[in-house]
């Protein structure tokens, strides 16, 4: 349902591509999801409920875009999709529950602690986590050793306390506390950007290998693409509703919390979303025509309904 969503928003070359890409992630993602079947079987029920059937998959596809611009297999850029969304899907689960965001509503459904119960979210967080290494780890994603090894540190670094889960640690703590434009920068480039960025990067490294200058450019479009996309969300928190969302709309407000929209107001967040959504889509001018996707996942990010 909600990659159908997706596929409004865009052309139909978009929508031929996006679909190709889900088809091929949602099949081998099914198939490296531990069975139902297999002890312990509660955990592994909460984890396939927790990653299938849901959500938006937009890092995923940036990985996808990211690597088409590299010409990477697109078998290995499989792997490193499922791992980022893995760690997506971690920290959603991690995120829902009562000692953090407290939220009873993600991607349509019951969250998972409220589903099944607290401990078993928190270790299906912990499981989910484990199992983005595991894939890194056991599947080639570059004929160069070391560089995998890079690419797997990458991913741990934009997940860890330098990355996503500081970012989570900064917004804990910044609840009712009236943070300044550059901190709350600070936090969203961490808590969301980093994992954003990360996908970017590592689809791209799953191809030919790229200079140190064009990575740096992918790496500023992730950084801008990623930062949009929290504009956006506090936009969508504040103006959408639960339906269209999937999740509990205007949680922000209601927790007091800081957000572009509490700090620049509406208008003033859109207008920054659409500059980011530039400085993003600049940064891709030297790749030409085989920048063409991520260029129309920036357009996606931004346009966005939901
Ligand atoms: C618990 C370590 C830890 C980290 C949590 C990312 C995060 C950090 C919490 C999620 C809370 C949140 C609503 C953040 C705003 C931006 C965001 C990441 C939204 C959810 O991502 P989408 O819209 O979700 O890509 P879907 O369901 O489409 O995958």
């Amino acid at each position: 349902m909600q990659a159908e969503k997706l596929m409004e928003v865009q052309g139909q070359g978009f929508q031929v591509w996006s679909y190709a890409c889900h088809s091929r992630f949602e099949e081998a993602l099914r198939l490296w999801m531990p069975s139902v079947d297999i002890a312990p079987q509660r955990l592994h029920q909460a984890m396939r409920y927790s990653v299938l059937e849901g959500g938006k998959r937009v890092r995923p596809l940036l990985a996808f875009a990211a690597g088409e611009l590299a010409e990477a297999d697109p078998g290995r850029v499989n792997v490193v999709a499922a791992a980022v969304e893995l760690i997506h899907a971690y920290s959603l689960v991690h995120d829902d529950m009562p000692c953090m965001d407290d939220d009873v509503l993600r991607r349509g459904k019951p969250t998972c602690h409220v589903e099944y119960d607290e401990a078993t979210a928190l270790l299906v967080g912990d499981s989910l986590q484990s199992l983005a290494f595991q894939l890194l780890a056991e599947h080639p994603l570059s004929d160069q050793p070391a560089r995998q090894l890079q690419m797997i540190k990458l991913l741990a670094v934009a997940s860890g306390s330098r990355g996503m889960a500081g970012g989570q640690a900064i917004d804990l703590d910044s609840v009712g506390k009236p943070l300044s434009l550059p901190q709350l920068e600070f936090m969203h480039i961490h808590k969301t950007g980093a994992l954003i960025r990360a996908a970017v990067v590592l689809g791209a490294q799953c191809g030919a290998a790229l200079s140190d200058a064009q990575l740096a450019q992918l790496d500023h479009y992730g950084k801008c693409i990623g930062l949009a996309f929290q504009v956006v969300d506090d936009v969508l928190d504040s103006e959408a509703d639960t339906a269209t969302l999937g999740k509990t709309a205007g949680k922000d407000a209601e927790q007091n919390k800081p957000t572009y929209v509490s700090l620049l107001g509406v208008m003033a967040a859109k207008k920054m979303a659409q500059e980011l959504h530039q400085e993003a889509k600049d940064a891709l001018a030297d790749f030409g025509e085989r920048a063409r996707r991520l260029r129309e996942m920036a357009d996606f990010i931004v346009l966005r309904k939901f």
